[in-house]
């Protein structure tokens, strides 16, 4: 075991036992993507939620595809946390989807190193604002498509012409549900944010 004396008092651990380096990484995208279950399958603390019921003034302006049963909806943020590895705990902080609540994401987005936008491949036009957001903002960031049962309305080459994401720009499917599909998506989240912190942006 190397210990190194210095000052510092975190020095002079041994590595193993060094905390890991907190990283945050944001799950956004349009209204009823997944992104709750998202943060939901890879956290390992029971995810902080903030689920409200939607009520009937929302039928017609917030559609969550036909096939849904989705009752609530995001009105704050979703929490949750998981260990990479010894070094690196990603702390994810999920985004309301419905559009009145966009004015939350510039608090949510500071500090991120980056961010998984979720879409639904079957309803590109409502997840076309939170991939512009992300242009926008300049935060490395990764398209994670959802195949919701395992299929998709377009394939990716589609997707990406559709809503218009550029080319460095990582795209991906993914099953919200399932935690190690999660953890997939997010490791391409971190590979940009590496390659960022390395190289600079684009
Ligand atoms: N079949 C299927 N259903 C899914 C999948 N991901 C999410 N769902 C369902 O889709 C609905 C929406 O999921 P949420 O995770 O609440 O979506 P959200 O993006 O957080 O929604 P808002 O916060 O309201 O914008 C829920 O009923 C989920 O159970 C999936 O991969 N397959
Ligand atoms: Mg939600």
């Amino acid at each position: 075991m190397d210990f190194v004396r210095s000052a510092d008092p975190t020095a002079a651990r041994p590595a193993a036992t060094r905390a890991p380096v907190p990283v945050k990484i944001i799950v956004a995208g349009g209204f009823g993507v997944g992104k709750t279950t998202t943060v939901g399958s890879i956290s390992e603390i029971a995810p902080l939620t903030t689920e409200a019921e939607m009520t009937s003034a929302a039928i017609g302006i917030d559609e969550p595809g036909q096939a849904s049963t989705k009752s609530t909806t995001t009105v704050a943020m979703d929490f949750g946390c998981v260990t990479i590895d010894q070094s690196l705990k990603l702390y994810l902080f999920g985004t309301p989807g419905q559009d009145r609540f966009g004015f939350m994401w510039d608090d949510l987005v500071r500090g991120a190193l980056g961010a998984l936008v979720v879409v639904d491949s079957s309803r590109l036009d409502d997840c076309y604002p939170a991939v512009d957001y992300f242009e926008r903002a300049g935060l490395p960031f990764v398209v994670a498509v959802n195949a919701f049962n395992g299929r998709m309305a377009h394939d990716l080459d589609e997707v990406r012409w559709a809503l218009a994401v550029a080319e460095h720009v990582p795209i991906v499917t993914f099953d919200a549900r399932v935690r190690t599909s999660v953890r997939d998506a997010m490791l391409v989240v971190l590979e940009g944010a590496l390659q960022r912190a390395l190289h600079g942006a684009h």
